[in-house]
């Protein structure tokens, strides 16, 4: 027995970009894979900024960051914000063949902090990983990490396209377990959160939506775990301010987060937490939210989300109030302001 505990603590130590180490609580952190279209809006940098912190506080164990956008920058970008951070361990899965969304925002900020030099024409940020050629597909790296976690333990957020959730679901059994990807999930998730859909208006066909429709409605409707999702109108309701982002990173004198805001639109601006919102939930919970009835969601041709109360139904969907908003944003404040 203790031989095996000093295996297993062995094999902790291993493990990538997480001690797992308990929380004050007495718990185990809880695993998280980030599922994120970094460099179309820039609100996927703040919500990683907010999954490195709650690692910091020792409440996640981020087990990947798994690339919906195609390219070599957002992989590039992520390594230096895992960096950055002092987590430069954490996989990063990259998508081939992913959703095209290439000229959906004027600036990809990533590939903009990627470029920046510094004085002596270096690269201004540093870096970890040693080229894209290197890096795992994300379908591959779900199922090399989902075959290692305990039961129905992994929560993954996803906050960009539904691309590689769908294959994921589609893969056969591999060197890493027999299961298909469809009973690999149903073994090992215990729950999606995504960043997706529109609820109060059926006539908004939400970007994270409607970039892959196919796979949106495959997730929505068949994914085998419960899925909670955070809309586009609970996101537009937190604004993330623009003096926060100007003056609460100063202490760096550049900071891949600040750059990231610079590059995406002209400074200031206030932008929507639609994907922090997301990652909220699926780190603490229903708590800062209205959380919905158990119920399905449909998704239409164009790209509507359709709620229909079902009771033992596995879909929800949040909503806030002014009041929820308002203390959404102070606690994104106090936790995003943290010196990192
Ligand atoms: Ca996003």
């Amino acid at each position: 027995m203790k031989y095996f505990l000093i295996l297993l603590t062995s094999m902790a130590l291993l493990l990538p970009g997480c001690s797992r180490k308990t929380t004050s609580e007495g718990e185990p952190p809880l695993s998280v894979i980030f599922e994120t279209d970094l460099g179309n809006d820039v609100d996927d940098a703040l919500a990683l900024d907010l999954l490195y912190k709650y690692q910091d506080a020792g409440k996640i164990c981020l087990l990947a960051v798994n690339l919906n956008k195609n390219g070599e920058a957002p992989a590039e970008f992520a390594d230096i914000m895992n960096t950055w951070y002092g987590y430069p361990d954490i996989p990063i899965g990259i998508i081939r063949d992913g959703a095209d969304c290439e000229t959906d925002a004027a600036v990809n900020y990533a590939k903009a902090v990627v470029d920046l030099k510094d004085a002596e024409g270096k690269p201004l940020f540093a870096r970890s990983h040693p080229g894209y050629a290197d890096y795992p597909e994300a379908v591959t790296l779900y199922r090399k990490l989902l075959a290692a976690e305990p039961d129905a333990s992994v929560v993954i957020a996803s906050v960009g396209f539904s691309t590689n959730l769908i294959r994921l679901l589609e893969t056969p059994g591999d060197a890493y377990s027999p299961l298909t990807g469809k009973e690999l999930v149903a073994q090992k998730v215990k729950l999606l959160v995504t960043m997706a859909g529109c609820f109060d208006n059926p006539e908004v066909h939400e970007y994270n939506v409607v970039k892959d429709i196919p796979a949106a409605k495959v997730i929505f409707e068949q994914w085998p775990t419960p899925v909670v999702t955070s809309p586009y109108e609970v996101g537009i309701q937190v604004k993330y301010p623009a003096t926060s982002i100007e003056n609460d990173f100063a202490w760096a004198p550049q900071h891949p987060v600040v750059e990231a805001y610079k590059a995406y639109l002209p400074m200031p601006y206030d932008r929507p937490t639609w994907d922090p919102t997301a990652v909220l939930y699926a780190v603490e919970g229903g708590d800062w939210f209205t959380v919905s009835a158990p119920g399905c969601i449909q998704v239409t041709e164009e790209g509507s989300t359709l709620f229909t109360e079902e009771e033992g139904g596995t879909r929800r969907y949040l909503s806030v109030t002014p009041e929820q908003a308002e203390a959404i944003l102070q606690h994104f404040l106090g936790m995003i302001t943290a010196s990192r």
